[in-house]
């Protein structure tokens, strides 16, 4: 198989598709060295100190990891400069940063860092989401950030596994791309498809006195032998949203974090619309998958704030729907 390039990839999506500029190009490919240099440091991060709790708490009020803080600059170091863009908006920053306040930049990034957060400390699953819009006009105050994820141009995660992998969604296709020894993303699988369903479910099951009654019954539900094979779903939960659908983006099944009407501080369950829900939407959604928030679509959702949430049933296209109907069976 001829290895090709991410760079060469984007070119040619370049050629052949109107939306894929060269600035944009220009812009994956920074992404994709910030991926790099996180990947590097969280490789030797038990050897140089660089676990542990940083002396900061991010506006959700969590105690940020000393590489949550780390990679966040990466980001901002590598996203600032060359007039692409205009806004970064993090999840670990309260206020997104404006590079260009008089509107230069073509581009707004959405970013988390390092998604589950939780695993830093023990070598688990550990990502990185993004999303890129394109300014519609300068005078928009919030540079085309509180938007439907529909407005997102391109999208996708790095996972740190055992392989570091970069997942694109730009130009009606996935791809994914996975970090060769020469420090180069080669290309590892193109036009991904997220199977029409399957067994693997993503869910923490510990959280279940917050659910709805309809999503509890939907759990236990999954427990349930199928008619047809005789296997129950199988559960597949690793406190990385980006880990656990990188399994179902590949093998079906479906990832729920659910609205939590039992706890007042999270009602629309943990999730963040601009650094998790949006882009891993936009992913799934290319990939002939679906993104619900139990009532519609992820991407049709419009964050009233920088930080809003949003309830994020991804995956298959079957057991999102499945997952639905149980949510609407409250209604009838
Ligand atoms: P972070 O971005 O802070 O890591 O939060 C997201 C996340 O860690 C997901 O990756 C993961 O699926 C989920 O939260 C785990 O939450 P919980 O501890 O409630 O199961």
């Amino acid at each position: 198989m001829e290895q090709v390039t991410l760079n060469e990839h984007l070119l040619a999506e370049q050629r052949s598709h109107a939306e894929s500029t060269e600035e944009l190009t220009e812009l994956i490919n920074r992404i994709a060295l910030c991926g790099k240099i996180i990947a590097q440091r969280l490789r030797r991060s038990t050897l140089t100190g660089d676990t542990g709790y940083a002396a900061t708490s991010n506006v959700y009020g969590e105690r940020q990891e000393k590489l949550d803080v780390f990679a966040n600059a990466v980001f901002l170091r590598h996203l600032r400069y060359g007039g692409i863009v205009s806004i970064a908006a993090s999840e670990e920053m309260e206020e997104p940063k404006v590079f260009s306040p008089d509107g230069e930049g073509h581009y707004s990034v959405s970013f988390d860092p390092i998604d589950g957060s939780q695993n830093l400390d023990v070598n688990g699953t550990l990502g990185t989401i993004f999303g890129i819009r394109r300014r519609r006009g300068a005078q928009e105050h919030d540079h085309g950030l509180l938007t439907s994820g529909r407005e997102q141009v391109a999208a996708g995660y790095l996972l740190y596994g055992p392989a570091t992998e970069l997942v694109v969604a730009v130009g009606g296709e996935v791809t994914i791309f996975t970090l060769d020894d020469a420090g180069e993303f080669f290309r590892s699988k193109d036009r991904v498809r997220l199977p029409e369903r399957g067994r693997p479910y993503a869910v923490n099951e510990g959280n279940q006195a917050r659910w709805s009654e309809e999503t509890r019954k939907y759990v236990q539900w999954l427990k349930t032998p199928d008619p047809k094979t005789g296997e129950p779903h199988a559960t597949r939960y690793s406190a990385s949203l980006v880990g656990d659908f990188h399994r179902i983006l590949q093998q079906g099944g479906i990832y729920l974090y659910p609205a939590e009407p039992g706890d007042p501080k999270t009602p629309n369950g943990k999730l963040r619309v601009l650094y998790e829900c949006h882009p891993l939407a936009m992913v799934a959604e290319m990939a002939g998958g679906r993104a619900s928030t139990g009532s519609g679509d992820v991407l049709d959702v419009v964050p009233e704030d920088a930080h809003a949430r949003c309830p994020l049933a991804l995956g298959s296209k079957e057991e999102v729907d499945r997952y639905e109907e149980f949510v609407r069976s409250s209604a009838s």
